[in-house]
């Protein structure tokens, strides 16, 4: 059976991947901060896979580093991770910005992605496999009014896809990267700041997509036999053109 780590499964995207991978008997462990989600999803999951926790701040290397090289000898091996943390923090025109909000995308979208990375390809690269999806966005296609530094964050999230695509070429190593549109998630009160009623008009008037097409789609990629490799993926609501463009009713 193979294992599969996946960041920022207490939520979203990562979460409803979790789900979807157990499904197709993966083994999983599944990382995030709120140590309380990640026991609750392995008391979900386990009866079909085994599931090990890892809770870390991707922010910290020190951290990122000792939970992954500290994993019990049955979830050391690793052939699929999932770069999926990360969030919004704020949509204020650059003028405006804050200053933490800037710190954290960066910190977390992008170095964290290269810390845990970091940590886990070497044992990719040692056995010859495995198999990295990198969750980028639309927004690391075409920049928005007002999202300059998430979306300077997931345009480096592609950058880098392309980068270990290139340099892990060769080494046995599948790389991928899944760029969605708008997805209903906790991502857009996390951008704004717990503010509940905002975050829900964005996935207003249109049809978004839910987490489970996501995950659906990231389990079609792992699922392919192992000399396919699909690099790049940009997946939309039907009602959304682009990062700009949505269709709305109300
Ligand atoms: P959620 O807010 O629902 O989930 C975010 C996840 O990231 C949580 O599990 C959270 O875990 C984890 N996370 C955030 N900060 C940290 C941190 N410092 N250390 C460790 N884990 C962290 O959002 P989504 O599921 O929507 O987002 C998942 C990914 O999808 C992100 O990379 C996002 O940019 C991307 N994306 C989302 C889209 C959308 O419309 N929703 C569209 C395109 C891309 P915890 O807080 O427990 O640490
Ligand atoms: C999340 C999608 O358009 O809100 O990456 O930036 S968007």
């Amino acid at each position: 059976m193979k294992t599969a780590l996946i960041t920022g499964a207490t939520s979203g995207i990562g979460k409803a991947t979790a789900r979807e991978l157990a499904k197709h008997r993966i083994n999983l462990i599944v990382c995030g901060r709120r140590t309380d989600r990640l026991q609750l999803l392995k008391k979900e999951l386990e009866a079909q896979v085994s599931v090990h926790t890892l809770s870390f701040d991707v922010r910290n290397k020190e951290e990122v580093l000792d939970a992954i090289t500290k994993l019990p000898e049955t979830f050391t091996t690793i052939d699929i991770l999932i770069n999926n943390a990360g969030n919004a923090h704020g949509l204020d025109p650059i003028q405006d910005g804050n200053l933490e909000d800037w710190d954290a995308m960066i910190d977390i979208n992008v170095k964290g992605l290269l810390y845990v990375s970091k940590a886990i390809i070497p044992g990719m690269i040692e056995k010859g496999s495995g198999h990295i999806i990198n969750i980028g966005s639309i927004a690391g296609k075409e920049v928005y009014p007002n999202g300059n530094v998430y979306t300077a964050s997931k345009h480096a999230v592609d950058a880098l896809n392309k980068a270990m695509l290139l340099d892990l070429n060769g080494k046995g190593i599948r790389v991928g990267a899944v760029h969605p549109g708008l997805v209903e998630t906790e991502f857009s009160e996390v951008r704004f700041k717990g503010d509940a009623d905002k975050a829900a008009s964005v996935y207003t008037g249109f049809s978004p997509l839910k987490p489970e097409d996501i995950a659906d789609i990231i389990a079609f990629v792992v699922t392919r036999p192992y000399h396919v490799n699909i690099s790049d993926l940009v997946v939309l609501p039907t009602a959304q053109a682009n990062s700009t463009t949505v269709y709305k009713t109300l």
